[in-house]
């Protein structure tokens, strides 16, 4: 998951800027996730909006947009700031929060007490480097790298290096780089591998050998260049891409790895493919239609509400069927 989001364009800019940056500060520094939902809700139905707005109340009729939201539309609209902002931003606790929150590997919560310890910035951090994880470390090694958006081509070069150390390990393996890269868009906030072989289904036993043998070949070739965390299922770290053949110097990427069972793995790749509206809107169909939809599998919900077994998924169109949605390709799933 990439802490960073691309800035939204649209003929709305400043509204939907304001919203995202109250969104961050509910989730950041009040840690209140449903105001920070409602705010990020609103700020992607009003991106879409083809219209530029002149009021509040003409943003109110967009689902997602209430009264509140629509009060400080106005004011925005009327004097081209909104006096919360003004004062979150002028709150040192609030701010410095906010800047540690964008350290990989420190939540709200861990930002929270460092601030109440005294530390606020970068250099407090690395002054007190004693006291940081080895996540939290690597997130501030790193810091300026992994604030950087990842262009497509070099998302596409990157693809093609990790897929083809996957046929050389074994033409069997499956995988996929998902998130934002695979919906098409012009930069990402991280990379998004998914991964499975036929061998391994949730009835097998777990198998890490098959993610660890990846994670291994791509730091023997200089690929992957640091771990934050490795488990059976799931590795999480560090990338960058050889200079060599440039005179350019790649900047440091955070990667995700996961390996997932075959029965699981289309339900898996619908998932971290996104978008997390996308999702969201699916799943609460899936519901309408009497299903459960997550991650791992889509489950058909009984009359007592009882999920029962998972549904046989080879691919992501099987799930859209059960739905009785149309495919939509990934491209097609910003909402
Ligand atoms: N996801 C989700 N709900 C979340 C977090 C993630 O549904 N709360 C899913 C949808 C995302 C995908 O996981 O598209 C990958 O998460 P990222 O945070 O990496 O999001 P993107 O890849 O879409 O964007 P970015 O380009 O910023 O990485
Ligand atoms: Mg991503």
């Amino acid at each position: 998951m990439s802490k960073r989001k691309a800035p939204q364009e649209s003929l709305n800019e400043g509204i939907t800027d304001f919203l995202i940056e109250l969104a961050n500060y509910e989730r950041n520094v009040n840690r209140a996730i449903h105001k920070y939902n409602a705010y990020r809700k609103a700020a992607s139905v009003i991106s879409k909006y083809p219209f530029k707005i002149k009021s509040g109340a003409e943003a109110k009729k967009l689902e997602g947009v209430g009264a509140k939201i629509a009060e400080k539309i106005d004011e925005f609209l009327a004097t081209g700031k909104l006096r919360k902002l003004e004062n979150i931003r002028k709150d040192d606790t609030s701010s410095s929060i906010n800047l540690l929150t964008r350290v990989t590997g420190i939540g709200p919560a861990a930002a929270r007490k460092f601030v109440e310890e005294g530390v606020k910035t970068l250099d407090d951090l690395k002054k007190v480097e004693h006291k940081l994880n080895h996540h939290q470390k690597i997130g501030l090694k790193y810091f300026e790298d992994f604030e950087k958006r990842i262009p497509r081509e070099e998302m596409v070069k990157m693809q093609k290096l990790i897929l083809s150390e996957l046929e050389k390990l074994d033409p069997e393996y499956i995988g996929t780089i998902c998130g934002s890269f695979r919906r098409g868009a012009e930069s990402s906030g991280d990379i998004d591998i998914l991964l499975t072989h036929p061998d391994y289904t949730s009835e097998s036993p777990k198998m890490p050998k098959l993610l660890h043998a990846v994670v291994e070949s791509l730091e023997e070739i200089g690929f992957i260049t640091d771990t934050l965390s490795k488990g059976d299922t799931k590795f999480m770290g560090v990338c960058q891409l050889d200079s060599e053949c440039s005179s350019f110097e790649f900047y440091h990427r955070r990667i995700d790895i996961r390996l997932i069972p075959k029965d699981q793995y289309y339900c898996g790749v619908l998932y971290f493919t996104g978008s997390d509206i996308f999702n969201k809107n699916m799943r609460a169909r899936a519901l309408d239609m009497g299903f459960t939809l997550n991650e791992y599998s889509i489950r058909p919900l009984g009359v007592t509400g009882m999920p029962g077994e998972p549904l046989p998924v080879d691919s992501e169109k099987d799930i859209f069927d059960y739905i009785e949605w149309k495919y939509r390709e990934p491209k097609e799933r910003s909402e």
